[in-house]
């Protein structure tokens, strides 16, 4: 089995519920068992700021699919809950977006799955969430805990559970 980090985000539609969807989803569709889910938090728009804010969270999972597998299954999901790669743009408004952060200690460097996931440590809403529920986990020699010292988390806020 391997251990595989998560990240879910969305700033189209009621994320939050599309989030416990997708994630019963990727168990039952990846013959996944869920290791940590975290708390969902209100994150402000990166890359393209004029839009709204964005819910994250993060999961870790354990699976026997391989991370090519792994990803295709990802991609319907997104698919599934009204993710239209085809209409949006990068960094754009969506629905539901679901990327691989570290499949065990793996390292692929291919333009379709690279992994860890190459922009991680550049990203708050990507860091805060996965601090929660793996602080101290090495991907590629870094934590999360140590990456969010330079960053700012200012405007990220940690969301009530709903239920
Ligand atoms: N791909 C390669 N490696 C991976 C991986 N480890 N996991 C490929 C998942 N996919 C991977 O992905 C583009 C291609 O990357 C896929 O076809 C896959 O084969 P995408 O999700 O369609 O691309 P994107 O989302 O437009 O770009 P990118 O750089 O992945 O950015 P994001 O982060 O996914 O951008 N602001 C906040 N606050 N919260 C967000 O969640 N999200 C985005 C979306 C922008 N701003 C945001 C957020
Ligand atoms: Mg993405």
């Amino acid at each position: 089995m391997a251990s595989v980090l998560i990240a879910l985000g969305g700033n189209v539609g009621d994320v939050r519920a599309t989030f416990d969807k997708a994630v019963a989803n990727i168990c039952g569709m990846a013959q996944a068992t869920l290791i940590a889910r975290s708390s969902d938090y209100s994150t402000p728009p990166w890359g393209e700021e004029q839009q709204d804010r964005f819910i994250n969270a993060c999961i870790e999972i354990e699976t026997n699919l391989d991370p090519h597998a792994l990803l295709f299954t990802l991609h319907k999901i997104e698919k599934k809950f009204g993710r239209d790669r085809a209409n949006e743009k990068r960094w754009g408004p969506r629905t539901l977006d679901l990327d691989i952060i570290a499949y065990d200690d793996a390292k692929l460097d291919k333009l379709e799955l690279t992994l860890p996931h190459p922009r991680l440590f550049e990203r708050a809403f990507v860091l805060v969430p996965l601090a929660e529920i793996a602080p101290d986990r090495l991907i590629a020699g870094r934590t999360a805990r140590a990456a969010l010292t330079g960053l700012s988390t200012e405007s990220i806020e940690r969301l009530a559970p709903l239920h």
